[in-house]
C-alpha cells in the first residue's frame, strides 16, 4: 500500500461524505496500525500428516495465496509458514487490507490445493481461520475427516490440482528405489517413501478426487 493511500485512509473525513472533498485531520496511530502487516492465523491439516490417534501432525511447510474475490482471482499476496504439530500457521502480508473479502488458498507439496469455502477479510490486521472444524469450511467441503478432524487430501504429488495415476507412479518409482528425505512423494511426511504413501494416493485417485476451485 502506498504511503499516501494509509495516511488518507486513517483521516477523519476517509469515510464521511466528503471523502472526496478532502483528506481531514490525519491520525498518525491510525496510520502506522493500517500499514502493519496483516496476520492470518490458519489452522489445517494434512491428511497424510495428520495421526489421529496422537492428535498431532508431522509439520510441514504451506504456501498460502490470499486471493482476490472476483473472477479471475488475482493474487493479492502470498506467504510461506509451517504448520505446527497443531495444524496451526501464522502468516503476514503486508499487501493486503482490512475489511475487503479474499479468498484463502492453501498449497502443500503434496496435499491437495484447497481454498477456503467462502471469502474473508482481516479485522484490525487478524484473520484467524480454521479449515480443520467441518467439511464447509473448504470450497467445495473438499476435505476428507480424519479422526475429528477435516484434513486436505494428500496425494497430489505433481502439483496439477488432481490425484490420479500419474501421482501413484511417482509415488511407486521413489518406493521402488527406496527414496528417502524430503520428497514430494512422502504422503505422510516420515521421510520415507513407500508403500503407507501409496496408500492414501491410491484411495484417493480410486474416488477421482480433484481441486475444487471458485
Ligand atoms: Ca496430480
Ligand atoms: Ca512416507
Amino acid at each position: 500500500m502506498q504511503v499516501r493511500e494509509i495516511l488518507y485512509m486513517s483521516a477523519d473525513r476517509y469515510n464521511s461524505p466528503d471523502r472526496f472533498y478532502g483528506y481531514g485531520i490525519i491520525d498518525a496511530w491510525e496510520a502506522v496500525k493500517l500499514a502493519l502487516p496483516k496476520t492470518l492465523n490458519m489452522t489445517a491439516m494434512i491428511e497424510g500428516f495428520y495421526d489421529e490417534n496422537s492428535n498431532v501432525m508431522t509439520q510441514d511447510t504451506v504456501t498460502v495465496n490470499i486471493r482476490n474475490s472476483s473472477s479471475p482471482f488475482n493474487i493479492m499476496d502470498q506467504a510461506t509458514g509451517i504448520l505446527n504439530t497443531n495444524g496451526i500457521v501464522l502468516l503476514e502480508y503486508d499487501n493486503v487490507s482490512n475489511g475487503v473479502n479474499y479468498f484463502i488458498q492453501v498449497h502443500h507439496r503434496n496435499g491437495l490445493e484447497t481454498w477456503s469455502k467462502n471469502t474473508q477479510s482481516f479485522s484490525s490486521n487478524v484473520l484467524n481461520y480454521n479449515f480443520t472444524t467441518s467439511a464447509l469450511m473448504a470450497y467445495g467441503d473438499n476435505m476428507i475427516l480424519k479422526g475429528s478432524k477435516w484434513t486436505f487430501f494428500s496425494g497430489d504429488v505433481n502439483g496439477d490440482g488432481s490425484i490420479d495415476i500419474a501421482d501413484l507412479t511417482f509415488i511407486d518409482n521413489d518406493a521402488s528405489n527406496f527414496l528417502t528425505g524430503y520428497l514430494p512423494t512422502d504422503l505422510n511426511g516420515d521421510n520415507v517413501t513407500d508403500i503407507a504413501d501409496l496408500l492414501y494416493a491410491d484411495n484417493n485417485a480410486s474416488n477421482f478426487i480433484t481441486a475444487v476451485t471458485p
